[in-house]
């Protein structure tokens, strides 16, 4: 096991890693900017390592800093947390070629899950059920304007380098479609220094339910159930809740063996989640992200498994140690992401935290780095705290979020609780009865 882990991260995140050491007794380490030097990750690591400036270009993706540090503190192994590195299969590479291991997937399939046309022919040579749609990249309008009329409009333009909802473009008809083709991959360019598009059937009323798995390198392959994250906003998620209200046993079975299937095949390693649209009954597959999700601690809740201990424990060369037959879901979870915003602009709100009370009791779980006095820096994500709670039921997690909700005080800083607190009473959340559009509606962002 590792003596030693460097934490290439910053925030909550940053915080749940050195618990998760903490509690194996790792020793950990913390990077972090100028900005970051009094931040909670920081005072509870063992050591720590300044790697550079505010921006993350000069810190956080400063690759070269974190290999040194790692080297300097004599770590044994990095983990990328989300966000960042942690899906730079370069960096994932270059950790390993410096004699660290990385806690995650391997560089090729972060490299080939990167690119959403490899995932996709990866995926759908595995036996993962996809959207209709072209084979790979469209090589020219005219080919475009064939695989439209094969699968019917409306079609949807998607950047091979995008993923996250990134330059993706609707085409109602074959005059729409000449234009969204070329501005597609003029976008992709410019974005991402790769213009190659491919398209699929545009799903109008889809929920996003995404399936958390787990496998060791010894070809044990287990899912933790599925997540629904269709609450979102501008591909923000917002809110998350696992299991999912949309889900019956049957079709979380069917889209749980399906997963592992298609993961034991792939010769994946460590922790993953595979993203799908669901609609009509069918689930179809759009991307698979090869790096530990914000919204982890549902799946926590209501599995009871840890997810970064078992991260280092495959890293480390362990097996998983159970099968599927031995997960038992129990209950209900929601997490709400809590930002330093303005909860009606949603512009960001840095500043120094003044009064600071989470709430607590039973069922109830705040991953943050806030305290009072701590400077929400202007540089980064603003999301500060994500509140999740667990129930016996929906209902009860719903009724303790709304009390848990109420015990929050963070002063100083705007925050988007006041959204949460108008969103868990909305009659259609309440019945579960959303898609990904009903966010944006709900917020008055759409018709
Ligand atoms: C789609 C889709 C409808 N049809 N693909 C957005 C981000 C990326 N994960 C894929 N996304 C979508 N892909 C087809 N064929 C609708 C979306 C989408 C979406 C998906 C999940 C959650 C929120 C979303 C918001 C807008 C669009």
């Amino acid at each position: 096991m590792f003596e030693k882990v460097l934490i290439a991260n910053r925030g909550e995140i940053a915080l749940r890693i050195h618990r998760a050491c903490r509690e194996m007794g790792i020793r950990t380490v913390a990077v972090h900017s100028t900005a970051d030097a009094d931040a909670m990750h920081v005072r509870l690591a063992d050591e720590s390592v300044c790697i550079g400036p505010a921006s993350a270009r000069d810190s956080y993706l400063n690759k070269a800093a974190i290999l040194s540090a790692a080297t300097i503190t004599n770590a044994d192994a990095i983990h990328p947390g989300y966000g960042f590195l942690s899906e730079n299969a370069d960096f994932a590479q270059m950790v390993e070629e410096h004699g660290f291991t990385f806690i995650g997937p391997s560089a090729d399939h972060i490299r080939m899950m990167g690119d959403k046309i490899t995932a996709k022919q990866a995926a759908e040579a595995a036996g993962l059920p996809c959207v209709p749609g072209s084979a790979g990249a469209l090589s020219s309008e005219e080919e475009a304007l064939r695989v439209a009329g094969e699968i019917g409009y409306p079609v949807l333009i998607k950047a091979t380098a995008g993923g996250g909802g990134k330059g993706m473009k609707v085409a109602n008809s074959a005059e729409e479609l000449r234009e969204s083709w070329r501005l597609a991959r003029q976008e992709a360019k410019a974005a991402f220094g790769n213009p190659d598009v491919y398209m699929e059937k545009y799903l109008q009323k889809p929920r996003h339910i995404e399936i958390q798995i787990l496998a060791d390198g010894f070809g044990n392959v287990v899912h933790l159930g599925e997540r629904d994250c269709s609450l979102q906003r501008k591909h923000q998620k917002v809110l998350e809740e696992a299991p999912s209200p949309a889900l019956n046993a049957e079709a979380r079975a069917r889209i749980g063996q399906i997963a592992c299937d298609a993961i034991r095949k792939l010769g994946y390693r460590n922790a993953g989640t595979l993203e799908f649209l669901y609609e009509n009954g069918e689930f179809y597959f759009i991307e698979m992200n090869t790096r530990l999700q914000v919204e982890h601690p549902v799946t926590e809740a209501i599995s009871g498994i840890d997810l970064v201990r078992e991260q280092i424990r495959v890293a480390a060369g362990a097996p998983l140690g159970y099968t599927q037959a031995d997960i038992r879901f129990s209950g209900h979870a929601i997490e709400c992401r809590i930002n330093a915003e303005n909860p009606e602009t949603f512009a960001p709100s840095p500043g120094r935290v003044g009064g600071y009370h989470a709430p607590g009791g039973l069922g109830v779980r705040v991953d943050s780095g806030l305290y009072s006095g701590y400077r929400v820096p202007p540089h980064y994500d603003s999301m500060i705290a994500k509140l999740i709670v667990h129930g016996t039921s929906r209902n009860e997690c719903l009724m303790r979020l709304r009390r848990a909700l109420g015990e929050y005080v963070i002063e100083g800083v705007q925050t988007t609780i006041p959204l949460h607190q108008r969103l868990i009473v909305e009659n259609d959340f309440v019945n579960g009865e959303y898609d990904i559009h009903w966010l944006e509606k709900f917020m008055g962002l759409k018709k």
